[in-house]
């Protein structure tokens, strides 16, 4: 047990985080172990989040703990250019094998945004090198959240996340989101409504004419902005129409990557095949900063030219492929496949729907929708406090025993992947008693 009193907070600037507010009444963790974590005063906490979407097969799992451990001790750093290690060739190949279709090379970063920028730029360079130097355009999508590098707020959505730091990257245009309560309040699953939002491509195209859009990114599920689930038909017509004019897709997994809808990754769930996809979070169930990108064969055939001693891509992190890191994703794989994990949210998905859907009718509640392990539970704001509500059902859950997380006044649900039905109703029940105690 600590005393929160005894630790001094002031140095540390939080990233995403009310500073003031939350060193006036930290909340910390000290362990961790399958589904929960132990607060600093001792109490057991549920996950009901995978830390931040990324610990998939649950807490301090041993064989990850192991791997990782082994690996400090034997090899703790190689040079990530001009020089490589055995197990990260081994990863590629893993990797390439779990994600299917005719993806065939993979790019290593050190977080989901890093992967974000490293995509953008190789749809940027795949046009130069092909010779189509006028596709610079990059079209993303409100709402959506691609990190916080630059590349990833320009094409980003969130105007949190935007609005302080321009002038963004230039040439960057956006499609509508597809949230609309109106139409898809309380869907279960893929929402009928809004599969036509991926025509307004179109509209995009006659504003500023194919021939200068490089890329498309979209989150398959935009889960920072408060779950927003595809409609029916969406994913498919933005591949059509992509391909219709030569722009490369890319789907950002760094959320549904690694089992979090019941596939492998949402290219599986929803048979759609982007040009690129990038990964970070599951890849190590969290253990170790890491992310990927994952690119089809026709692009990195694109690169493989020229003379054999030229670098074909200036980019590259001095982490990439850091052995820790591949050492922790190498036995995350391991333990997705032992455990099943990561198809295990299809057969989990329906229990977890009729249990979060039983959220309706609760105060505040004005939408609950969900694909998955995934679920957002949407608030109406308190007046003049947009919110507000949210987070205090968040510090009342915490305090309940549960850890969930809030982007405005939506919670967002995404456990670890070994979550068995009990916690399924402990989990929702909490929020339903926190609910009853929020203004
Ligand atoms: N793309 C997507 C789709 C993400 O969700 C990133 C990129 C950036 O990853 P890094 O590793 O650079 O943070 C993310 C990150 C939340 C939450 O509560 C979501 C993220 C990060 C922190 C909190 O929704 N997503």
């Amino acid at each position: 047990m600590l005393d929160n009193r005894q630790i001094d907070l002031a140095a540390y600037w939080m990233p995403f985080t009310a500073n003031r507010q939350f060193k006036a009444k930290p909340r910390l963790f000290t362990s961790a172990k399958n589904m929960h974590y132990t607060s600093s005063d001792g109490r057991q906490v549920l996950d009901g989040t995978a830390g931040l979407w990324c610990v998939n097969a649950g807490h301090c799992r041993d064989p990850i703990v192991k791997a990782v451990q082994n690996k400090v001790a034997e090899l703790d750093y190689s040079p990530a250019f001009q020089m490589g290690h055995p197990d990260a060739f081994e990863l590629a190949n893993r990797l390439t094998a779990l994600i299917g279709g005719d993806y065939s090379n993979v790019f290593y970063t050190n977080s989901g945004s890093e992967s974000v920028d490293t995509a953008l730029k190789i749809a940027l360079a795949y046009h130069r090198v092909k010779g189509d130097a006028a596709r610079t355009r990059l079209i993303g999508r409100e709402r959506g959240y691609h990190g916080v590098g630059f590349g990833g707020i320009s094409v980003g959505g969130v105007v949190t996340t935007r609005k302080m730091f321009g002038p963004l990257l230039p040439g960057v245009d956006h499609l509508p989101h597809t949230h609309n309560l109106e139409k898809n309040a309380f869907s279960r699953g893929e929402p009928e409504w809004g599969g036509h939002l991926a025509d307004e491509l179109e509209r995009i195209v006659a504003l500023h004419d194919a021939s200068t859009i490089a890329a498309v990114i979209v989150e398959p599920m935009a889960g920072s902005a408060g779950v927003l689930v595809p409609p029916k038909g969406y994913l498919k017509k933005l591949r059509a129409i992509c391909d219709k004019y030569g722009f490369l897709l890319i789907f950002d997994e760094v959320i549904t990557g690694f089992g979090r809808l019941g596939s492998p990754f949402a290219v599986n769930h929803f048979g759609v095949q982007p040009d690129i996809v990038t990964a970070a979070k599951g890849l190590t169930n969290g253990t170790v900063p890491m992310g990927a990108v994952f690119v089809r064969k026709h692009i990195f055939d694109t690169f493989m030219t020229g003379p054999d001693n030229a670098i074909e891509f200036f980019h590259g992190y001095t982490y990439s492929g850091h052995p820790v890191a591949v050492a922790a994703a190498l036995a995350s794989l391991d333990v997705y496949a032992a455990d099943g994990l990561l198809t295990r949210g299809a057969g989990m998905a329906k229990y977890f729907e009729d249990a979060v859907h039983s959220l309706k009718g609760k105060p505040h509640v004005i939408d609950v929708r969900n694909i998955g392990l995934v679920a957002g539970i949407e608030l109406q704001p308190r007046p003049g406090a947009p919110g507000a509500r949210a987070y205090e059902t968040f510090v009342k859950c915490f305090e309940a025993g549960a850890l969930i997380r809030t982007t405005g006044d939506i919670i967002a649900l995404s456990p670890p992947l070994i979550i068995e039905k009990k916690q399924i109703d402990e989990l929702v029940g909490l929020i339903a008693a926190a609910l009853k105690t929020v203004a």
